[in-house]
């Protein structure tokens, strides 16, 4: 029974999934509109392989980390499996934030409790817990680039450590086109030896240079948030903090998956006039 109601909802998926027919929106290209469930707070978006995305999603009480699977053949993207249950797997309380898979392992930053958790490849067991440097504010994002974890903490800076945390360089993000307001940059993706990285509160993704902390191109998604407006007929969606928040590349047809917190969608958009290294 329970595996005739997956199907049905693969099913409906296909169904109203949209086809886009590469609508093209100001730089970037709109290729597919997936449905989900919208009870995700999605922090961490990425590819775990090429078959399933690994997403954390945050908030006290209900965080989780957990994997989707991407069918292409099926036009589909599943709810959550292999679910790691925050609350239910630690007496204290943890809000989960940025993740990557490095070397075999799964780091899971938290927010305001001062340590990131490395997981095993599954999430399946907690391996170690590694205490924040006092000058991390909070866990934000998380990614890795060679041999780097790169973290950003809600403040105008990216933080570049070992897989334990001691800091190997550090640089302030500048350029955004509203100058005032360089920091918040919360989910990360290395694309094409940039960082790409979400800011809170807006609908823009900021190609960030790993050298310089420079921004050299700014991607506005707000074309997607008011779909999501629209789609959940409620004004206020974004004010409440349900904001674009979710980028993850796909390898292998070059493109990028993007969401957001508590979307009903996850979009496959490909930028278009990307920097050259
Ligand atoms: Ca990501």
């Amino acid at each position: 029974m329970k595996k005739k109601n997956q199907q049905n909802i693969i099913q409906e998926q296909k169904v109203v999934n949209v086809k886009y027919g590469e609508k093209i929106v100001n730089n970037y290209k709109i290729l597919e509109r997936y449905n989900r469930q919208p009870n995700q707070y999605t922090q961490c978006f990425m590819f775990y392989n090429s078959t399933h995305i690994l997403e954390t999603s945050g908030l006290y009480q209900i965080s989780s980390a957990h994997f989707l699977k991407y069918d292409r053949d099926q036009n589909s993207i599943s709810e959550p499996v292999g679910v790691f249950n925050f609350s239910q797997q630690f007496n204290s309380k943890i809000f989960a934030e940025g993740c990557t898979l490095y070397n075999n392992q799964i780091y899971i930053l938290t927010y305001q409790e001062n340590h990131m958790l490395v997981f095993d490849n599954e999430l399946k067991i907690v391996n170690k817990k590694v205490n924040y440097p006092s000058f991390i504010r909070e866990g934000w994002g998380l990614t890795h680039y060679n041999d780097s974890l790169v973290v950003t903490d809600g403040s105008n800076m990216i933080y570049f450590f070992d897989e334990n945390l001691n800091l190997k360089n550090r640089l302030q993000v500048k350029g955004c086109s509203n100058s005032n307001f360089c920091t918040y940059f919360n989910e990360l993706e290395i694309y094409k030896g940039y960082l790409l990285a979400n800011q809170y509160y807006s609908n823009i993704i900021f190609v960030i240079n790993l050298s310089t902390g420079q921004v050299e191109k700014e991607y506005n998604m707000q074309f997607l948030a008011q779909e999501v407006i629209q789609a959940t007929q409620d004004s206020q969606y974004f004010n409440k903090g349900f904001v674009f928040n979710g980028i993850a590349y796909d390898e292998l047809t070059d493109t990028l998956l993007v969401t957001g917190k508590f979307w009903p969608f996850i979009y496959q958009i490909q930028l278009l006039d990307f920097p050259s290294q």
